[in-house]
């Protein structure tokens, strides 16, 4: 398995020594809430397993400075290399490029990723309920809030989020596409937005692609919209934020 292969190259300790491990992190909740932002989080995407490549030609650095420049409230970047085409030196690369959080978008199942999320220069980390036991979103989740981190959530229907809600986590995501069949529909965030305690912030993810969508998540009380492919699908994802 790739992470036990990461283990043996890289210690804990050794993720620990690298500079990027001891930076500060940006805060999800605050960059989310802050007025000058539009409650964007711009998700850099070269390839899916529904769509296969969708962007392999532009470069991290340009794109991520792009959709900051456009006042996106945190960056999302894909490191899962098998089903998404990512790698950590995209996140480190992202990392360089920008000073509002950066998200690792990936499978997370050990502790040893939330370290190496850190060292690679993350802020915030995803922890999804359809694959982890509530037992592992407590422990994984305390884990990175210890290094600084912002933990998203990310439910699709209400037997996860009631079953993996707690207090060690910032801000819950409803995926609006289903990881088994891949059919996106806005519903699975609109039937959720009023089971979520207003403590969190709310998430909606995935499908997104016009202002309008935007502004029905809104009002019912979605504070955060992540979106990928609308961007990365066009020749310039960065251009394509701007409309
Ligand atoms: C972005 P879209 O449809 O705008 O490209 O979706 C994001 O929500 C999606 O990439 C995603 C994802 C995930 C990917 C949501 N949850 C979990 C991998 C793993």
């Amino acid at each position: 398995q790739e992470v036990e292969q990461a283990k043996a190259t890289l210690s804990i300790t050794d993720l620990e020594r690298k500079p990027l491990f001891s930076r500060a992190c940006f805060s999800l909740r605050e960059f989310v809430l802050s007025p000058g932002k539009n409650g964007i989080i711009a998700e850099y995407k070269r390839a899916s397993p529904s769509k296969g490549i969708i962007n392999d030609r532009s470069p991290v650095e340009e794109v991520v400075a792009g959709y900051q420049a456009a006042h996106v409230s945190a960056v999302s970047v894909l490191t899962d290399s098998e089903f998404f085409s990512g790698s950590l030196n995209d996140l480190t690369a992202a990392r360089d490029a920008l000073l509002i959080p950066l998200l690792r978008k990936e499978f997370i199942i050990d502790e040893y990723q939330l370290f190496e999320a850190k060292a690679h220069g993350a802020d915030v980390i995803l922890l999804i309920a359809a694959v982890l036991r509530p037992s592992e979103i407590k422990s994984l989740s305390e884990t990175a809030q210890s290094l600084g981190l912002s933990v998203l959530l990310e439910v699709h229907g209400h037997d996860e989020l009631d079953r993996s809600i707690m207090d060690s986590v910032d801000a819950i995501g409803v995926n609006n596409r289903n990881l088994k069949d891949f059919t996106v529909s806005l519903e699975h965030s609109l039937g959720l937005a009023d089971s979520i305690p207003d403590r969190f912030i709310k998430v909606s993810e995935s499908g997104i692609s016009n202002a309008a969508t935007i502004k029905r998540l809104r009002q019912a009380g979605f504070q955060a919209f992540l979106i990928g492919e609308n961007f990365m699908k066009t020749g310039d994802p960065a251009q394509a934020i701007q409309h």
